[in-house]
């Protein structure tokens, strides 16, 4: 069957009717990955999945709550949608909201986001402003403009947003055929967490699955106001996309990870850097910095013996490595320059 988006395939699970205009570029559907190697290098005794969200239409898991969001605007009669971000809701919100032909603003944290999802917002003709602070002064702003003029706000803290996005988590089970013991994710404005919550919880609840996964959401070691129960007025991390010190969906993340059993931790730098090399260096996956803060955590809870023979784990990869390929470079082996001659080549080869 041919796959159309999350709204239509999970149309009852949504705030939709036949009067919504479903704007979609066909999200979802992303791929549900067996990891053996990545699994051998950290604990052979569990099963490892990764869901690559990166392979969504903009490269990262907002599509998934960013066509609920334009769609509802659209149908509310929206003519400009208005967003703070690290880059890839601004990325996301550029793309369907030219898809729907409506206004986008997004407002950015100058030089503290990935230069790929620069671009996507300038070539989808979003309204780009760069401001002189981080993501949690330009919310507050975004905020505050939403309360005062006819334009509807895209974060997180519209609820179709993460309505949209709980199809992940809907996802997840039906690709495995059941619920995994746990569920691992970094945590920035901690929307995610609070959406794949909501989707295992109304699949548990619709008896698709048997028992709740316990989540576990990973904040970086410089940007984990949750971790630490105080807003942090300076976040640093080199995971930009998680560089947030006051989270709009706080309480609700701390919700899911109470109610599932599960915690919210963090990571540091380091460690994010590492397993961003690992699982691209094994698997052959390319995730963004801030997605490997899952495995980070994987590999922490580990060392500390979490884990049962067999236990069903999953780690959502939220954005694709692509979007920042001067991380990549900057943390990988050099290439070699030769002459245009096969000897050279071949000496290089160790043949
Ligand atoms: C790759 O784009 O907040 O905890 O403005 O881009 O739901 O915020 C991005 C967040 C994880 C954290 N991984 O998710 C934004 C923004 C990637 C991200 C997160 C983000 P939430």
């Amino acid at each position: 069957m041919h796959w159309r988006g999350v709204i239509e395939q999970y149309r009852e699970y949504m705030s939709v009717t036949d009067q919504t205009p479903v704007i979609t570029l066909n999200e979802g559907n992303t791929p549900f990955i067996a990891c053996r190697n990545l699994s051998k290098a950290i604990n052979n005794k569990i099963r490892l999945y990764l869901k690559f969200e990166g392979a969504n239409p903009t490269g990262s898991f907002k599509d998934r709550g960013m066509t609920m969001a334009i769609s509802k605007a659209v149908e509310a009669g929206a003519e400009a949608v208005i967003c703070a971000s690290t880059g890839n809701t601004s990325a996301s919100a550029a793309a369907y909201g030219a898809r729907a032909g409506i206004k986008v603003f997004v407002l950015i944290p100058e030089g503290k986001i990935a230069v790929g999802k620069l671009a996507q917002a300038m070539i989808h003709k979003a309204n780009v402003i760069q401001v002189e602070g981080n993501f949690d002064e330009a919310l507050t702003i975004v905020k505050s403009i939403a309360s005062d003029y006819p334009i509807t706000i895209v974060n997180s803290i519209n609820p179709y947003r993460l309505e949209g996005q709980k199809s992940a988590a809907f996802e997840v089970c039906d690709q495995l055929g059941g619920n995994p013991d746990y569920h691992f994710l970094p945590v920035g404005n901690a929307g995610n967490i609070t959406a794949y919550w909501m989707g295992y919880s109304e699949y548990y609840k619709k008896g698709k699955i048997s028992s709740l996964p316990k989540m576990m959401g990973f904040q970086a070691a410089g940007a984990a106001p949750i971790v630490y129960g105080r807003v942090i007025e300076n976040p640093t991390t080199i995971a930009t996309a998680i560089r947030i010190g006051n989270p709009a969906s706080w309480k609700m993340a701390v919700n899911a990870a109470t109610e599932s059993r599960g915690e919210i931790n963090m990571v540091t730098d380091e460690e994010i850097i590492e397993a961003y090399k690992l699982v691209a260096a094994t698997e052959g996956i390319f995730c963004e910095a801030a997605s490997a803060a899952s495995i980070a955590g994987v590999i922490k809870k580990n060392k500390e013996g979490l884990f049962n023979e067999g236990d069903t784990v999953v780690c959502t990869l939220t954005g694709h490595g692509l979007k920042d390929t001067e991380m990549a470079i900057n943390f990988s082996k050099r290439p070699v320059t030769v002459k245009a001659d096969k000897t050279e080549v071949l000496k290089v080869l160790g043949y």
